[in-house]
């Protein structure tokens, strides 16, 4: 461990020279002095002559400097190692750190703010290694709580509501890894300065002045330690960021704001750090960290770095450390041992609660037969729950497909398995059969029909499976709708899919579109907090409410359909990383199009052109009709089976129409509105998405 000190000067009054060297003994002096006394207090009182001074720092956050003097909220924690980390890569949480203690930024209400000076270092480690989310912000405010924050782009600092209100106070630098179009950020890494809202006052790409004062770019997600100096100078009232890779500050600002604070910051406020994930995710930490009122702040250099640190291990540390290598070692012997004396003893346990769910329950041995050892050949896929194997039952030669789900805990499971009766009940032509299931420890086997010609994005977005028809595409969405209804309303109660999207839908051997993973997205509601609902989805298919309230609904369904219909018509993902700007999230490109009178222009032109157009026309309306941004608004999905049966047709048909007017009619409200909501709720965005598919980042993978 680095040693951590922590100096904190508090207050000091700079007495006037004047009361020391009065000394003498006549009334008249007596009176002199008393005059005196009463013109320095009322000067005092008005002019304010008195300096303040105040510092700190933490050089590494131990327990012992930390723990009267940071005050940490949420997702924040103190790590062993003497880091302090703001938020892991969980999606969608908050993290808050200040210091406990109140900073006089002002000697009185109205006299003017003080200059300050802070240094830190931080680093950010995102989840998948391009994308980052959202950045995390030095902050200066009237409380320490900020209870009203938002996670995702607000940062955990502000909401909707309170966005550019006077009253918040509200000084932050922020480091954001995310380009929000609400708040018109340049980039997907940038250096911002807000006051009182989440749009910058000024901001600038991340960057750094090297010594030779050589401009130079830096990417505030690489995870590597990088420095920030933030400097307000009341005099000149100029705000000032440096960042650097190396301790050293650099004698130019990267970005420099002229403003007058005085009216933003308080009497007294808190400072510290706050951050937040969306549907993308970073761990967010911070090194260390010094502020100095009324000075320069200390530049830290003893930092504790992200990787095990090894320098200055005493001897007995490292007697330590061999001692429990050892018994470490001796442990894992004994679990080995011991894992395999049960696994001899009794190869399989079946607790008794297993024994009463319906469906077959497969021994463990037959399925590792099937797939060969669950052998990487026989891998057939990530999906959004675990792997999927190819497997052929040795008895019957019937071809299988097992998802193999790794579940942290058994209870979880426990409580899941009671829903795979109802999963295997549900019978439909195009959903996925359930045909069995198997548990062994904490691996959950789930057993599926086989599908012959995969799924279905493979053959929209891989040139090697040749190209779909109309008709076979038309045929597939059909069946698709018709798969969702039964889900919907047809089985006693509502499932809800939750992850309708083009990889979920296989193709049997006679090219029938077949809904597969429904109901496994219950898996996560179980032993879990319920306040902390996690979306399950996927990016580019979640209903814009979704990520707002959590909770999935038919109607959130129907919009993954919708998007999914627009998908099968365009050939194109939902969000194509590789795209233009305004071609980059698929709805709102169609709608632009639409209103241009140019739908057909949309229409994937590996298709050759050999399609009926009235088809495409109907298939592309409905898709837009199920993509509407307000929830209630969207059609269920039996209307959808009767627009796309052609039984029924479509409503208003009118209100689709460019209206040249733009009069308020319902969808151009929603077309104006739309695009910029949507494109922060994707939040992805960033020019910086080359190369990571979409299906990369299905939110509900892996964990
Ligand atoms: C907080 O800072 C004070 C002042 O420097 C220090 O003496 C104290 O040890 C710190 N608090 C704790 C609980 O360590
Ligand atoms: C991440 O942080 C959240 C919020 O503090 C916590 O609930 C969760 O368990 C953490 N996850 C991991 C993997 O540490
Ligand atoms: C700003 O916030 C204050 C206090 O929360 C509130 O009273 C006021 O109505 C808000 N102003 C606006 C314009 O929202
Ligand atoms: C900049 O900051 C001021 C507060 O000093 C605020 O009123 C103003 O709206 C901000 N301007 C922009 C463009 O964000
Ligand atoms: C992180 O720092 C190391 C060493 O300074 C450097 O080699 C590496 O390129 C940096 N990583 C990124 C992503 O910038
Ligand atoms: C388009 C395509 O690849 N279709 C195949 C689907 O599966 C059947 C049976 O395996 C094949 O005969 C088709 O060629």
């Amino acid at each position: 461990m680095l040693p951590c000190d922590l100096q904190f000067q508090s207050i000091t009054l700079t007495h006037h020279p004047l009361i020391l060297c009065l000394n003498f003994k006549s009334v008249m002096a007596k009176t002199l002095l008393l005059l005196l006394f009463i013109m320095i207090l009322l000067a005092s009182n008005s002019i304010q002559t008195y300096s303040q001074q105040e510092e700190f720092f933490f050089d590494g956050f131990n327990e012992a400097s930390t723990t009267n003097n940071i005050t940490l909220n949420l997702g924040a924690v103190i790590e062993n190692k003497g880091i302090l980390r703001l938020t892991n890569d969980t999606e969608r949480i908050i993290g808050h750190a200040f210091y406990s203690n109140p900073i006089h930024f002002k000697n009185n209400k109205n006299s003017k703010v003080f200059s300050f000076s802070t240094f830190f270092a931080f680093a950010i480690i995102p989840q998948y290694p391009k994308l980052g989310g959202h950045g995390f912000a030095f902050t200066i405010s009237p409380s320490k709580k900020l209870t009203n924050g938002y996670p995702s782009q607000y940062l955990g600092l502000l909401n909707p509501k309170d966005l550019g209100n006077f009253s918040n106070h509200l000084l932050a630098v922020e480091f954001d890894t995310v380009q929000d179009f609400e708040f018109n950020d340049i980039n997907d890494n940038h250096v911002g300065i807000n006051l009182n809202n989440m749009a910058s006052n000024k901001s600038v790409k991340a960057c750094f002045f090297t010594t030779n004062n050589q401009i130079q770019d830096l990417n505030l997600k690489s995870g590597n330690g990088t420095q920030a100096w933030i400097d307000y100078d009341s005099s000149s009232n100029q705000l000032e960021v440096r960042l650097s890779p190396t301790s050293s500050k650099p004698s130019s600002p990267i970005l420099s704001y002229q403003v007058n604070l005085t009216p933003i910051l308080e009497e007294t406020m808190y400072v510290g750090f706050s951050s937040s994930t969306g549907l993308l995710s970073s761990s967010h930490y911070i090194l260390g960290w010094s502020f100095k009122i009324n000075g320069e702040a200390k530049t830290l250099k003893n930092l504790p770095s992200l990787s095990s640190h090894t320098n200055k291990r005493t001897q007995t540390q490292k007697a330590l450390i061999l001692g429990l290598s050892i018994s470490f070692v001796i442990l894992i012997v004994l679990i080995i041992g011991s894992s395999l004396y049960i696994k001899m003893k009794n190869n399989d346990v079946i607790e008794p609660w297993e024994l009463e769910v319906g469906p077959h329950r497969f021994p463990y041995k037959e399925l590792h037969q099937a797939t060969k050892g669950f052998k990487d050949k026989n891998l057939l896929g990530f999906g959004g729950f675990g792997q999927v194997y190819k497997g052929v039952l040795q008895n019957t030669k019937t071809e299988i497909a097992v998802k193999r789900i790794s579940h942290g805990s058994t209870q979880g499971l426990q409580e899941f398995i009671s829903e795979i009766e109802t999963i295997g009940k549900l019978r439909h032509r195009n959903l996925v059969q359930l045909l069995g299931w198997c548990r062994k420890r904490n691996d959950l086997m789930l057993v599926y029909d086989f599908m012959k010609n995969g799924s279905l994005d493979k053959y929209l977005f891989e040139e090697t499976r040749g190209v779909l028809k109309w008709e076979e595409r038309f045929r597939i969405i059909k069946g698709v709708a018709l798969g969702l209804v039964y889900l919907h309303e047809e089985w006693e109660q509502a499932v809800i899919h939750r992850d309708v999207k083009a990889g979920n839908v296989l193709l049997d051997c006679e090219m029938n579109g077949r809904l597969g993973d429904f109901g496994l997205a219950k898996l996560y509601d179980h032993g879990e907090n319920p306040s902390t609902t996690r979306v399950v989805g996927t990016l580019g298919y979640l209903a814009p409410e979704l990520t707002r309230t959590g909770k999935p609904t038919r109607s959130s369904d129907v919009f993954a359909f919708g998007a999914l219909l627009l998908e099968v018509v365009c050939g194109r993902r939902p969000i194509e990383a590789k795209a233009l700007p305004e071609e980059l999230v698929l709805v709102d490109w169609v709608w632009d199009k639409w209103r241009l009178g140019e739908v057909m222009e949309v229409v994937d032109c590996k298709l050759g052109g050999v399609y009926s157009d009235k088809e495409v026309l109907l298939v592309v309306m409905v898709g837009l009709l199920c993509s509407h941004e307000s929830p209630e608004r969207r059609p269920t999905m039996r209307q959808v089976v009767r627009y796309l049966e052609g039984e029924v047709a479509l409503p208003e048909i009118d209100v689709f129409g460019v209206k040249k007017d733009g009069g308020g009619g319902q969808f151009d409200e929603f077309l104006y509105s739309k695009s910029y909501e949507r494109m922060n709720t994707w939040s992805s965005a960033g020019d910086d998405m080359e190369g990571v598919s979409t299906s990369s980042l299905s939110l509900s993978g892996g964990r």
